[in-house]
């Protein structure tokens, strides 16, 4: 597997909570670099494009007020394999079913605030490190 970049956004359930160094030494554990970082809040009108593909599921409204209600820390992390990885280390989007060491297992409060959010493809991974970071921005 080729080195590899992935979206990650640490949301306001966590932040609010000053969890960004617990969830960040998580992270960087499990081999993951964390290449590029910086604390946003995000606008409604964001936090929309971002989750646009939810638009039309039940939770879309919920989600999006919970994604703008305090600020967040968006960041690019690199790693070979980093999707799956990461994926691997948030847990399951549902934290009563994350695995043990798990970010959702040991910080998440619910299914919609659960702490931290991965692309979950190449493709996603683009768009959503393009949304957030000048290519300048991003130093491995
Ligand atoms: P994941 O973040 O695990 O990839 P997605 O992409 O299915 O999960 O959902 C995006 C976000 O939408 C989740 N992180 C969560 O905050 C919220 N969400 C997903 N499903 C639900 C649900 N059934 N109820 C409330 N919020 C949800």
């Amino acid at each position: 597997m080729a080195i590899q970049r992935t979206f990650s956004i640490i949301k306001p359930d966590a932040t609010r909570r000053n969890l960004t160094g617990e969830i960040n030494a998580v992270i960087e554990k499990a081999g993951l670099r964390i290449v590029a970082q910086k604390r946003v809040h995000m606008t409604r009108a964001q936090a929309e494009t971002f989750y646009g593909v939810h638009r039309e599921r039940p939770f879309f409204g919920e989600l999006v007020s919970q994604m703008i209600a305090s600020p967040v820390v968006v960041q690019v992390l690199e790693a070979e394999d980093a999707i799956a990885r990461y994926r691997g280390v948030m847990g399951a989007t549902n934290p009563e079913k994350a695995d043990a060491g798990t970010i959702r297992k040991l910080f998440a409060l619910n299914m919609g605030e659960n702490s931290v959010h991965g692309s979950d493809s190449e493709e996603n991974a683009a768009i959503e490190i393009a949304q957030w970071f000048a290519g300048n921005e991003i130093v491995g």
